[in-house]
């Protein structure tokens, strides 16, 4: 089964932990495995930090194994403390059903859900978690557990001092059951996460052999497999932006944001990203490595990276499209892009709307606040600073008309060498 999944991983500096290593590698070679990674509906979009396992749950597919992911709507209503140092506000169930959908819509994009004996399967814990009693709860789960076993938990006991509900305290009990849920009906037997989930997992690891041992006095099977937290060589947190969280939905974060997001990596993570994110070989991205060692200038790790990751998440088209914006803004040639372009490529741009009429060069240089006075506007344009999408203009006369808008919405100003400001009409 799977050409030794585990030393691909391993390769890709992709695991984190493991339990019984030796053991997990027998299991894999030996049958198909059907594994799970779950996601948590606290938003309506997965984000980047949602990548990595979901890129795994694909990496086991295609090495034959089975991947299910499960959509936490019963556990999004409780909030997992693990990794975090404050207690979550709690969502409205309706709020958590919708990002639940929404989260469903994505993973279906990313994983095979309907080729072959191992196709993905999503399932969704909020089907088994809301109408469990609390007197089966306590005496069917809560029994397995003490509570020095639980309070030894990185997710609680780093949370002693700030202070835990018992909600969140009980979260590592649903995720547990969860795992021993779908052990009994989808036959899984591992499940992964990211490192902030290890004490989840091994929970659940818990709960299925002590089920089983008194049940049945069998010995399980069962592993746990973490993925590193991703770090960045200049310290700062993966996946986060100026703008805020790289989502993966378009809507919220456009292909060339994403794209850009990926085209930004300091030169000391590429390579190391090109191992964890895509699925390009190994030996493939050693001899990017190579030619990005010999010149580091012409950025081809991060190109490659940037490329890979849009067409996974997004698609060809949006790659195109992300591809060409980018050189656009780069070369200053702004004439090949569409209003739809523009809107995309200049969101974290100065935008300035003006009304539907014409107006001189000059004053709008300083109403829209590009020059500081009349003065100076006159000056930027004779020196030949002033760019009318992407032109240089350098006529103090000049008055902006309907040739100068691009699809009679925008016109694009840029003074000096990289300072746009969007005009917008109204
Ligand atoms: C029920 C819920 C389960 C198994 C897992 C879960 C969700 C888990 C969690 N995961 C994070 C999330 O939902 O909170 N308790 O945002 C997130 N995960 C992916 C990786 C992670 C983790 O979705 O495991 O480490 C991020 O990389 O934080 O039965």
């Amino acid at each position: 089964m799977g050409q030794d999944i585990l030393n691909e991983l391993e390769k890709r500096g992709l695991i984190q932990q493991t339990t019984d290593r030796e053991g997990l590698a027998q299991h894999l070679k030996e049958q198909q495995v059907s594994l799970y990674c779950g996601f948590d509906p606290t938003a309506d979009s997965l984000h980047i930090g949602h990548l990595l396992p979901v890129t795994m749950l694909k990496r086991f597919q295609d090495s034959g194994h089975k991947p299910i992911a499960l959509i936490g709507g019963g556990t999004g209503m409780i909030g997992d403390p693990s990794g975090r140092s404050t207690e979550r506000s709690l969502n409205e169930t309706e709020v958590v059903m919708g990002f639940a959908r929404s989260l469903e819509n994505q993973l279906a994009k990313l994983l095979k859900f309907d080729e072959g004996d191992n196709a993905a399967v999503a399932r969704n814990n909020y089907d088994w978690l809301h109408n469990m009693s609390i007197i089966d709860f306590l005496r069917d789960i809560g029994k397995h557990f003490s509570i020095n076993y639980m309070l030894a938990k990185d997710s609680v006991s780093t949370r002693i001092e700030q202070g835990i509900t018992f909600t969140e305290f009980s979260y590592m009990l649903m995720q547990s059951y969860d795992y021993l849920k779908l052990n009994e009906e989808e036959n899984v037997s591992l499940q992964l996460g990211g490192s902030d989930q290890w004490g989840n997992i091994t929970a659940g690891m818990e709960l299925i052999r002590r089920k089983r041992d008194i049940e049945a006095g069998e010995e399980v099977n069962v592993f746990g497999l973490t993925v590193p937290l991703i770090t960045k060589a200049d310290g700062t947190k993966f996946g986060k932006t100026a703008g805020g969280a790289v989502w993966l939905d378009p809507e919220k974060t456009s292909p060339y944001e994403f794209y850009q997001f990926w085209l930004n990596t300091d030169d000391r993570d590429a390579v190391k990203f090109l191992k964890y994110f895509t699925f390009l070989p190994v030996e493939e991205i050693e001899a990017i490595e190579q030619h990005f060692n010999e010149n580091p200038g012409k950025r081809e790790a991060q190109k490659r990276l940037a490329e890979e990751m849009t067409k996974f998440v997004h698609d060809e088209a949006a790659l195109e499209q992300a591809i060409k914006i980018s050189e656009s803004l780069f070369s200053g040639d702004l004439k090949q892009l569409s209003a739809h372009d523009i809107s995309t490529g200049f969101k974290d741009v100065p935008t300035y709307e003006i009304d539907n009429g014409e107006v001189g060069l000059v004053d709008l240089l300083v109403q829209a606040g590009i020059s500081p006075s009349k003065r100076q506007a006159r000056e930027d344009i004779t020196n030949g600073a002033i760019y009318v999408n992407g032109e240089r203009n350098q006529d103090v006369q000049h008055v902006l008309n309907t040739d100068d808008r691009i699809e009679d919405k925008y016109t694009i100003i840029r003074r000096g060498k990289k300072k746009y400001t969007l005009i917008q009409y109204k």
